[in-house]
């Protein structure tokens, strides 16, 4: 049979230069003379000197310095720009500095001599990196980290490739790396995996970088030939010890621990009859005369609960203020798991003496993979910008994680990486826009997504052939203005045709991409099950949290507990989060929930379908390589997006028994082929 390839690909620009992703928002210019004036030396600041005169944009032969001195308006590794001059208290600073001053000259921002300090102290990556090589929730290859085959040879191709990680993290202000997956081997502490992360840390260290390990609780078991592993044992206190002090001889400057415990089968204190208070303290303790820190996760639900959402708050808040001094609780944006949509965790308004950091998720775990176009800024902004009431209005979820409410010892914030072996890193170009943007949010938490957005269009794609190309007019109005635009819509986009209106957690089970809203089978755990959160029956669709049902709005401060228990005044995008409501329930433009569901579906879908028409059209501005990634991405995001369509509403339409809009286009798959092929799938 002859194949027949669309017209389009046929206009495939060929006049631009393949442009080598692999060198992420960083590929420089010619760069002009300059030259750079320091009065001290050091690994870090040789980086900062080189990065200015390989990357230099401002006028032809200046003049510039690199101040290293004390100053009561600079905090923790923050530094003061003017046209000629970084002044910082630490080399760190002045590297940030440096690039910094780069960025704009790229970017055409203005100096405005402002002093810029970073928001979180720790602004880390969390990586799932298996000992294996594989990464969990990992869409961009392998592990940049470990391998199967050789794991412990360490090759020149591995530092090169550990330094330019590193250098990509530094530019954008990441000063930290947990190396290896929270469901940790415990192989992770011994000798030759510690080998190799010492090889690791000594790349990362010049770009101010911290290694940091998640540690398998039940370690003094698993490799340490011990009974058990209660936090309480002293046998197990002493081994804990020792471990670290071998693990501080090697890596003197380790960050600390990440630990996800008593959770998703982990081991953990529970198990000991323990609280997650005497796990965390035993290893802060270890932890306490090296600097360290403990990043204890709250990330935990048992199977019986009512109520999924509810049981990080539960389990952490009468806990407040039991921790030591270096332990940080680490806490997903929303109460359930890195859904498309879920209102701020209330665990954020709720501790008050025990410091609470952000987990965001990078990787698309639930939001297409490295297939969808989805700029995840704005749903991290969303988050940051949360009020949670709890010191009044203005208590954001950013001022309560950041220092500003309450004074903290330490604050951070993680993001689990999109990292991995693919020559671009990321699996998708547009996916290394937001391992750009969590670095940029982490350093200043009330940055807007449109300027990040902008940033990262302009790093990625303005060159120096668009620069003297004739389209150079062209480029803001034609490309940068439209593109920006769908990457600050596209996040609504993915909600409006995955789980809009609060709905959440109804993804296939088959590597949580694309829908499942019917998977349940037999004998699975209720709440790893779509039904348990959609509830939809024929009285209606909707997870009551309210007073009434699961409670989990009493979690939230005024206003909010009231607002978000009243469905005439929940905001419509978490109103199924918190309502069971009926098909013909009245939305606020009049429309039945049943239609109004149905619109934003195919909303989804129509606006994907303008991504496509929109990147088209950006034809003349990119090259080749990179164009046809991305009409290639759009085209298969939406053909996912018709599916997902598709499949919510023949399938919720079994319970609402109405018809579908008649100004919707109809579906195009079967209900029951689309079940059917979801459960011959491999379910993970
Ligand atoms: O979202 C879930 C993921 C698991 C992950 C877990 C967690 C690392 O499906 O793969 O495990 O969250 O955050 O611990």
């Amino acid at each position: 049979m002859k194949r027949i390839f669309p017209v389009f690909f046929f206009f495939v620009a060929v006049d631009l230069h393949a442009q080598p992703t692999h060198q992420l928002w960083l590929s420089n210019g010619k760069a002009i003379p300059v030259t750079v004036e320091c009065s001290r030396n050091s690994s870090t600041l040789a980086i900062a000197r080189e990065e200015l005169q390989n990357g230099w944009q401002g006028k032809p032969g200046a003049l510039v310095k690199l101040v290293i001195k004390k100053d009561k308006a600079l905090k923790s590794d923050g530094f003061r720009l003017s046209e000629n001059m970084i002044e910082a208290s630490t080399d760190a600073g002045i590297l940030y500095g440096v690039y910094d001053l780069l960025r704009r000259q790229r970017t055409g921002e203005n100096l405005e001599g402002e002093v810029d300090n970073p928001s979180f102290s720790v602004r880390l990556l969390d990586h799932w990196d298996n000992l294996n090589g594989t990464v969990e929730r990992g869409y961009a290859g392998n592990s940049i980290f470990w391998r199967k085959v050789d794991p412990f040879v360490i090759t020149d191709a591995d530092k090169k490739l550990w330094q330019e990680y590193a250098r990509a993290n530094a530019s954008i202000g990441i000063n930290g790396s947990v190396l290896n997956n929270v469901n940790a081997s415990p192989q992770i502490l011994t000798a030759d995996y510690l080998a190799r992360v010492k090889a690791i840390a000594e790349v990362l260290r010049p770009y101010g970088i911290k290694a940091y390990l998640s540690v398998n609780f039940a370690s003094p078991i698993a490799i340490g030939g011990l009974k058990t592993a209660d936090p309480l044992d002293p046998s197990v206190i002493v081994w804990w010890k020792n471990k670290i002090k071998e693990i501080y001889s090697i890596v003197p400057d380790l960050g600390g621990f990440v630990v996800k415990a008593s959770s998703e089968g982990q081991p953990g204190p529970q198990q000991y009859g323990r609280s997650h208070t005497d796990g965390a303290n035993m290893l802060a303790d270890g932890l306490k005369p090296y600097g360290g820190i403990v990043m204890w996760r709250a990330f935990v639900y048992a199977a019986n609960d009512n109520d999924r959402a509810k049981q990080a708050y539960s389990e952490f808040v009468p806990l407040d203020g039991k921790f030591r001094d270096n332990v940080i609780i680490q806490v997903k944006n929303g109460p359930v798991d890195f859904q498309p949509r879920e209102p701020f965790s209330p665990l954020f308004g709720a501790m008050k003496k025990t410091p609470v950091m952000p987990e965001f998720q990078i990787t698309q775990e639930y939001l297409g993979h490295s297939v969808y176009l989805v700029f995840l800024s704005t749903m991290w902004e969303e988050c940051l910008r949360s009020d949670t009431y709890q010191q009044g209005a203005g208590s954001t979820v950013a001022r309560c994680t950041d220092g500003s409410i309450y004074p903290q010892k330490y604050t951070a914030i993680a993001g689990v990486s999109n990292i991995g072996l693919d020559t671009n890193w990321c699996g998708y170009l547009f996916a290394q826009a937001n391992w750009y943007a969590f670095g940029r949010l982490a350093w200043n938490d009330t940055l807007n997504s449109s300027k990040i957005a902008d940033e990262w269009l302009k790093l990625t794609f303005y060159n120096d052939t668009s620069r003297n190309s004739e389209k150079k007019n062209n480029w803001t109005s034609s490309f940068l203005v439209p593109v920006r635009q769908m990457m600050l819509d596209s996040r609504e986009v993915a909600v409006n045709f995955m789980m809009p209106l609060g709905l959440h957690h109804i993804m296939s089970a088959n590597g949580h991409y694309g829908p499942g809203p019917w998977w349940a089978p037999k004998k699975m755990r209720a709440d790893w099950t779509p039904p348990y959160y959609h509830q939809a029956g024929i009285d209606g669709i909707g997870f009551d949290r309210t007073t009434k049902g699961s409670d989990a709005v009493s979690q939230y401060h005024e206003p909010l507990a009231s607002k978000f228990n009243n469905p005439a005044e929940c905001p419509e995008e978490y109103l199924l989060w918190f309502h069971h409501l009926p098909w013909n329930y009245k939305m606020k433009n009049g429309r039945i929930l049943w239609d109004a569901l149905c619109y934003r579906f195919d909303g989804g879908v129509r606006q994907v379908r303008e991504f496509q028409k929109i990147w088209d059209k950006a034809l003349p501005f990119v090259d080749s390589v990179r164009f046809t990634e991305v009409q290639r991405k759009l085209a298969e995001q939406c053909a996912n997006a018709i599916l997902w369509k598709d499949a919510c509403l023949l399938y919720f339409q079994q319970f609402s028994r109405m018809p579908i809009p008649y100004d919707i286009d109809r579906p195009v798959h079967n209900l029951d082929d689309m079940i059917r092929s979801d459960f011959t799938l491999h379910s993970n």
